[in-house]
């Protein structure tokens, strides 16, 4: 995949592409990326990139001839063009499975209080906010939607890692433990240090259903209750479950 980042502040995004996993995926060439200054398509004297808002109103707005020179050098509208802002559609994993499909991505991070509608018009494919609260610019958004989209491109990180996480089910993952098997006082479920592959697996499921239903109850609304798993939800709920894990038997360590 290509990534291109649309920003004035390229720098804050630099490090985050030269480090860690993504630094190995860029080395494997499973992604490559380029940072893209909006300024350099400024092209007046003193390089203005913002301007005020028509009709008035506080703050500033970015200009559409810089955006719109960049925009087009990158290759919008033609390849999928993300513009990260707090008015956008809410990012999930569906989205991040569905961008990382594409060949190319283009993000655009916009600062001040937002870009030139037209632009949007005519040069983004989707408006994406990660979350409904209101940050001061749009790169951090933008690395937010990139790591969790570059990661599920094939070769990234193992499928393994994948098919378990949270999300990926449907429920959140479930509590998850290493050596010691005792720390101090602190025991690791019985039924993990076992090695009854059924049991573990049970457990796991109904642990994800505690946690899902204490913390994010609408991700199992569309659960059929006459499924296996709904099943397992009705038994969970009759025995008082979902409580968050700072309760007593907060993973369901009683639940095998
Ligand atoms: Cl994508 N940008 C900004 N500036 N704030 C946000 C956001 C994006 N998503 C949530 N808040």
């Amino acid at each position: 995949m290509r990534i291109k980042v649309i920003s004035l502040f390229p720098e804050i995004i630099e490090a985050y592409f030269s480090a860690s996993i993504m630094k190995r995926a860029v080395e494997k060439g499973l992604i490559s990326y380029e940072l893209v200054n909006i300024r350099d398509y400024a092209f007046d004297r003193h390089r203005k990139c913002d301007d005020e808002v028509f009709g008035g109103g506080p703050g500033m707005l970015m200009k559409p001839e810089p955006l719109d020179r960049a925009l087009a050098a990158a290759g919008s509208p033609e390849l999928r063009t993300i513009y990260v802002t707090p008015s956008g559609r809410l990012f999930n994993q569906v989205m991040a499975l569905d961008f990382a499909h594409e060949e190319n991505l283009i993000l655009l991070c916009g600062r001040y209080e937002g870009i030139d509608q037209r632009i949007i018009d005519t040069r983004v494919t989707d408006l994406v906010s990660i979350g409904d609260y209101v940050l001061s610019s749009g790169e951090i958004a933008a690395m937010v939607v990139i790591d969790a989209v570059y990661r599920l491109i094939p070769g990234v990180i193992s499928h393994e890692s994948l098919s378990e996480e949270s999300f990926s089910s449907g429920l959140l993952e479930y509590p998850q433990y290493t050596r010691p098997a005792k720390y101090d006082n602190l025991i690791v479920p019985e039924v993990l240090v076992n090695g009854n592959h059924a049991a573990i697996e049970r457990w796991r499921l109904k642990a994800s259903l505690i946690k899902t239903l204490a913390y994010r109850p609408e991700l199992l609304q569309n659960i059929d209750l006459t499924s296996e798993l709904g099943r397992l939800l009705k038994e969970v709920i009759d025995e008082g479950g979902g409580h968050g894990p700072h309760t007593a038997d907060s993973s369901g360590t009683n639940s095998n």
